[in-house]
């Protein structure tokens, strides 16, 4: 059996997925989502010029091979372009083998732990009775696991992921005005002052059976971020996310050494390299990565396993920066890894992205389950991604009021 030609796709309904789809001789062919939120186009030229042309005539079975040949056979290894390049292909072969065995991936992977899984939702507001609305909206759609981000009193903008005024809805995250990104101010004072309450407000009101969790998106130095994570213990946090800038691992020491609050942090990471301090020292409690920039499911599974050895289960990033396609690879995952813990979720459910990406794999009340089809279970329809053309955005960036870049 032999790959005889790959195509790239840059598009979407709101996002620029990128989307592979690899084509073999004898007619099967796997798709994969090499979406990296707003430097797509590299993603579509170095799968194109680098990947694609090296791909055609090897056997897609081999997947750990293959796997292997663009990881170790690159001398400059790492990084969110190469590994979420690297993710798409493996994701297709993944595709790919499912299909030609008549099981869908996770029967590969050693079969079903759970028959469906937690998803979280987002919440936010530009103050705190907005925010509790916007709980409230995700509660009445069946989720019993929330994510809550709020505007901070006295602060010049918004903070991350939540809107400007009252009257806004959105995630907020890409800015598709242009390449040039909007400036976010951030105070860090203003901020440990105003959150812990607003968190103990949100359990109040929400009770002791929902799942809150909070993205602190790097903002805080080690320091801070511990005498947070000790503050809001009494909220019973299902988890505080990326406490500290993730490019330290010896951050999370500090934050483990004053406080029993769960975290989780990873999003950022492309490779075990990136996490096997912070697994093998059980300094986290979940684990965030995702199937596209940490290199695919055959690189995701080995952090998943040696996350298992250590009591740290699983909560991989779902931003609507991921397709369908890199949503149900994590999908199953999920159901399988005997440490799952719970899945981020904002894609599948529009009725422009089902038509791009038909799939029977269902959402609802705050759980998704898998159908029984070969392969990851997602289609990608070639008709309906002509709709679509690139559309350039930006992340804010973040300065300190003195005009300091700070962490986004
Ligand atoms: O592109 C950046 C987003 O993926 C990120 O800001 C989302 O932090 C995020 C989250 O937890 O979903
Ligand atoms: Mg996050």
């Amino acid at each position: 059996m032999k790959i005889t030609d790959a195509k790239v796709y840059v598009g979407g309904p709101g996002k620029n997925y990128v989307t592979l789809k690899i084509m073999t001789d004898e007619g099967i062919y796997g798709l994969g989502d090499a979406t990296l939120n707003n430097r797509e186009t590299l993603l579509a030229k170095y799968l194109q010029d680098y990947l694609i042309p090296n791909q055609i005539g090897m056997d897609p079975r081999k997947s750990e091979d293959i796997w292997q040949f663009f990881y170790r056979g690159a001398y400059f290894r790492r990084g969110p372009v190469a590994m979420a390049a690297i993710g798409a292909i493996d994701m297709a072969l993944w595709d790919i083998k499912g299909k030609l065995a008549g099981l869908p991936v996770y029967q590969l992977l050693g079969g079903k732990s759970r028959d469906s899984f937690k998803l979280y939702a987002h919440a936010a507001g530009a103050d705190l009775p907005a925010l509790l609305d916007d709980v409230a909206r995700c509660l009445d759609q069946g989720f019993r696991s929330v994510r809550v981000q709020c505007g901070i009193p006295g602060m010049p903008t918004a903070s991350y992921a939540v809107p400007e005024t009252t009257d806004h809805e959105g995630d907020f995250i890409t800015d598709f005005s242009g390449i040039r990104p909007k400036v976010e101010i951030w105070e860090t004072d203003k901020y440990l002052r105003f959150m812990p309450g607003a968190l103990a407000e949100i359990r109040k009101t929400v009770g002791p059976d929902i799942d809150i969790l909070h993205d602190v998106h790097h903002r805080l130095t080690p320091r801070e971020a511990a005498a947070f994570a000790k503050e809001v213990e009494p909220v019973g946090l299902y988890w505080l996310e990326d406490p500290t800038p993730a490019e330290d691992q010896e951050a999370l020491r500090l934050i483990r050494q004053h406080s029993t609050t769960p975290i989780a942090i990873g999003e950022v990471f492309n490779s075990i390299w990136d996490c096997n301090t912070l697994i093998e020292e059980e300094l986290i409690d979940f684990i965030r990565v995702s199937v596209t920039y940490a290199g695919g499911i055959t690189h995701v599974r080995r952090i998943v396993d040696l996350a298992s050895l250590h009591h740290i289960r699983t909560g991989f990033h779902g931003a609507p920066s991921h397709s369908p396609i890199s949503m149900a690879a994590q999908a199953h995952l999920n159901v399988w890894a005997p440490n799952f813990g719970i899945q981020e979720y904002l894609t599948l459910g529009t009725e422009a992205c089902d038509a791009l990406f038909p799939s029977k794999h269902k959402a609802e009340m705050g759980q998704m389950s898998l159908e029984d089809a070969p392969g990851l279970g997602v289609d990608f329809d070639e008709r309906e991604a002509v709709k679509y053309d690139y559309n350039p955005g930006s992340h804010p960036v973040v300065r300190l009021t003195d005009g300091t870049m700070w962490n986004y």
